[in-house]
């Protein structure tokens, strides 16, 4: 990826019998040995060259040499330090998708975490992936006490990573765009062990309305059926819902967090 071609333009003028030719000559040895290309004129007085590409970390020197039509050079090799540049390694960047559970975020809710599920464009493979090097809008960090996991969990037939994110930060950040119902678009980066970079956006329905366990803006009966349904979970037990969970005791749906929306019926 890091043998790009090199184009260079330059503007050359002659005031009395008119430019003859221009020649780049270019140096990938330290001057040892220059190699020469006749500038091609493009529009006007500028002329045009392209370098060929060389590997990463090549070293190319270069310096311009004009002969006016009387027969009179001209050499600009930038006062005798020539113009350098260094090939560099381009950065590759690809698609990730990404999917989170759960799908919405009650700001006013408490959980501890936020799974997020990465599978990368074909031809990469999620194995590949420095996991701490993953972020959430380049602020938030992947919780690295939890666990990771790989495999094909909705069975689409690509393998993906999945990742936990601290619920909390999460909140925060949200909480810090002042945020009281609506999407909020969080994108993801990371890279694999190669530097290749992948990144991805999910978008995230949120509420900051206590007792919308549903996120649609208003707390009503709907609510209740969904916190009913997770009633007596615990955080890790399958039917937990962190976004249910607004009263102590913090590990639980229980009694206290039904009270909880109730009070806050038809609430937006
Ligand atoms: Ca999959
Ligand atoms: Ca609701
Ligand atoms: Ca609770």
């Amino acid at each position: 990826m890091s043998e790009q071609s090199v184009k260079v333009s330059v503007e050359v003028t002659d005031t009395e019998s008119g430019v003859r030719d221009v020649t780049m000559l270019y140096t990938i040895d330290d001057g040892v040995t220059w190699l020469e290309e006749l500038m091609i004129q493009n529009v006007g007085n500028l002329y045009n060259v392209t370098i060929p590409g060389y590997h990463y970390s090549t070293s190319v020197a270069y310096k311009i040499v004009a002969y006016d039509n009387a027969g009179n050079p001209a050499v600009n090799d930038n006062a005798g330090q020539y113009f350098v540049y260094h090939v560099q390694k381009l950065s590759l960047v690809i698609t990730a998708n990404i999917d989170f559970n759960p799908k919405i975020l009650n700001l006013r809710s408490i959980g501890k975490w936020i799974t997020a599920y990465i599978e990368l464009q074909e031809g990469y493979s999620v194995n590949d992936v420095n996991v701490s090097s993953i972020v959430l809008n380049s602020t938030i960090s992947v919780d690295l006490e939890a666990s990771v996991w790989i495999g094909d969990y909705d069975d689409d037939g690509i393998v993906e990573l999945m990742v936990t994110f601290s619920r909390a930060l999460i909140v925060e950040y949200i909480a810090a765009k002042d945020v009281e119902y609506g999407d909020v678009t969080l994108a993801l980066t990371g890279k694999l062990w190669n530097e290749t970079t992948f990144e991805g956006s999910y978008i995230l329905t949120t509420s900051a309305v206590a007792g919308d366990v549903n996120c649609d803006g208003t707390v009503d009966i709907y609510d209740i059926v969904e916190a009913c349904l997770s009633y007596g979970s615990r955080e890790e037990t399958p039917n937990w819902n962190a976004n249910a969970n607004f009263a102590p005791s913090w590990d639980r749906v229980d009694i206290f967090d039904i009270v909880t929306i109730v009070s806050q019926f038809k609430k937006t």
